[in-house]
């Protein structure tokens, strides 16, 4: 499969690249092409990257190419991994930020459009990562918009971790975890419907709301502070899982969580892209249905998607749309 992946020589890039030649995202059975984009500055540094994969002697690698034009890079794109983005800068306003982004997002989604494959899979790392996935789908008007997706998994595993530590179990025994709306400090890890070995958690409602929910929420952060720089490894992880379970599906009728455009569940406006609750079936993602939302979730779900609106009035402001 070729697999294309912006940032490459990034921090994220270079935690991913070595786990995806390796097969642990698509397998011991497939064959990966990769297709590596960076800016012109640091194009260098990613034929370094290429030499470095090219030594590992992967099985599983085929051929690697470095770019530092979108539209060669995502040429026959099967798998498009966008890590590359436009981080704030000191004093930088959301708005100057959306902008910057725009300048990566839109013609990124064109030349996807333009060359890629037409069942390509697109995942959004680079933040603000939901609403860099609605201008890049926006820009790809051939590509269902439902092939855009953004990552929260890192934020649902981080929540399936914080919970296996506190009930004292392996993380295997914990499922139903979802994370709604936004991958911001606004986001919505939910366990109302969540089990622990097979039975509902008895949920302390304290621990949840003063604790839990604000040490998901601000993890990136505290990740920064005591390592000087943001979370990689694990955000390479949740990417190589993000994409696993889009490919091969989620396991045993489990559900986990990813972005997606909504088709308008659960009261989040259409199109919005937006973290649900996820299983992937036959390729494709499906919000899980009818889940109760109790007026505790309805808040803090309304919230986050909130914040999700006024960046897409915003992106749309400035044309982006
Ligand atoms: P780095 O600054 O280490 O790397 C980013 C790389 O992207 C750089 O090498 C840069 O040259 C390249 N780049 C910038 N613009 C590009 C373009 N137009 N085309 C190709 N390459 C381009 O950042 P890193 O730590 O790797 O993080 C990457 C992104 O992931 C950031 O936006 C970060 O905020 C975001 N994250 C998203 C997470 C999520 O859960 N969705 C979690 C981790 C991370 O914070």
């Amino acid at each position: 499969m070729r697999v294309t992946v912006t940032g490459a020589a990034g921090q994220i890039g270079y935690a991913l690249l070595f786990r995806i030649a390796s097969g642990a995202m698509l397998g011991a059975d497939t064959r990966v092409d990769l297709r590596l984009l960076e800016l012109p500055a640091a194009a260098r540094a990613a034929e370094g990257i290429a030499m470095e994969l090219q030594d590992c002697a992967f099985p599983t690698l085929g051929t690697v190419d470095v770019f530092d034009d979108a539209v060669p890079a995502f040429d026959g794109a099967e798998i498009a991994l966008l890590v590359g983005s436009r981080p704030r800068g000191p004093g930088m306003e959301r708005r100057d930020l959306l902008e910057a982004n725009g300048g990566i997002f839109a013609p990124q989604g064109r030349a996807l459009n333009a060359g890629a494959a037409a069942d390509v899979r697109v995942l959004v790392v680079g933040n603000p990562a939901n609403t860099n996935a609605l201008i890049a789908a926006a820009h790809a008007p051939d590509i269902p918009a439902e092939r855009f997706t953004a990552m929260t998994r890192l934020d649902h595993n981080r929540a399936v971790a914080q919970l296996a530590a506190h009930e004292s179990v392996p993380v295997h025994q914990v499922s139903g975890v979802a994370i709604w709306g936004n991958h911001s400090a606004t986001q919505y890890p939910d366990l109302t419907h969540t089990r622990v070995d097979g039975r509902p958690l008895g949920l302390d409602r304290g621990w949840y709301a003063d604790e839990f929910i604000p040490t998901v929420a601000k993890r990136g952060a505290a990740i920064i502070e005591a390592r000087g720089s943001s979370s990689a490894a694990s955000a390479a992880s949740a990417a190589i899982d993000h994409v696993r379970d889009w490919v091969a599906g989620t396991p045993g009728g489990e559900w986990t969580s990813a972005a997606l455009p909504s088709d308008g569940s659960y009261g989040v406006p259409e199109g919005v892209v937006s973290s649900f609750p996820v299983r992937s079936v036959a390729g494709e993602w499906r919000i899980v249905p009818g889940l109760e939302i109790d007026a505790f979730s309805r808040e803090r779900i309304d919230a986050s998607v909130a914040e999700l609106v006024e960046e897409r009035n915003a992106v749309r402001e400035l044309g982006l749309l």
